[in-house]
């Protein structure tokens, strides 16, 4: 068995992933995304569970399930990033250390992409290296989680 385990929480619309906008998205779909951060998952000799949510309180309610569950979270909240008092509340409330992830860079997008309720709360912030930001994310959590537990 895996020393840990981490979570990977993509919100509402991210299960379009490579059916539309591959300009802005790319062409990988969220199954793809999901083998492929199983399989570094597995070189790095940690256990992945993967969720995805259109729901707000389905979002929540996972993040709750996580306590005592999970070591890490890896969360792309997608437009809940950017309007949910309630996800970064139940982040907060379980206290469990994570790595916000965007695959498109919000900066240079709409200004109301650019305001994250979460980022404050976050270790760190992936943003705009396409779908590979989640395999970035994957591979800093385990040296942080190692580095925490030496
Ligand atoms: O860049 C990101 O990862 C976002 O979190 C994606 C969200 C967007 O609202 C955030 O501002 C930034 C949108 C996800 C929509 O995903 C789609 C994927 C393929 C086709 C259509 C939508």
């Amino acid at each position: 068995m895996s020393k840990y385990s981490i979570l990977v929480i993509n919100g509402p619309n991210l299960n379009l992933l490579g059916t539309r906008e591959p300009g802005i998205y790319g062409a990988g779909t969220l199954q793809d995304l999901t083998a492929n951060l199983d399989k570094v998952a597995a070189e790095c000799g940690v256990s992945l569970e993967h969720f995805q949510s259109n729901h707000e309180g389905q979002i929540v309610d996972k993040i709750q399930s996580a306590l005592h569950r999970h070591d890490f979270l890896l969360i792309n909240a997608g437009a809940y990033t950017h309007t949910s008092v309630a996800i970064r509340d139940a982040i907060s409330g379980v206290s469990i250390p994570f790595y916000e992830i965007h695959i498109s860079n919000v900066h240079s997008r709409e200004p109301f992409r650019h305001h994250s309720y979460l980022s404050d709360k976050a270790v760190g912030v992936i943003v705009g290296f396409g779908l590979k930001g989640y395999e970035y994310a994957l591979r800093a959590a385990v040296d942080y989680l190692h580095k925490q537990n030496h």
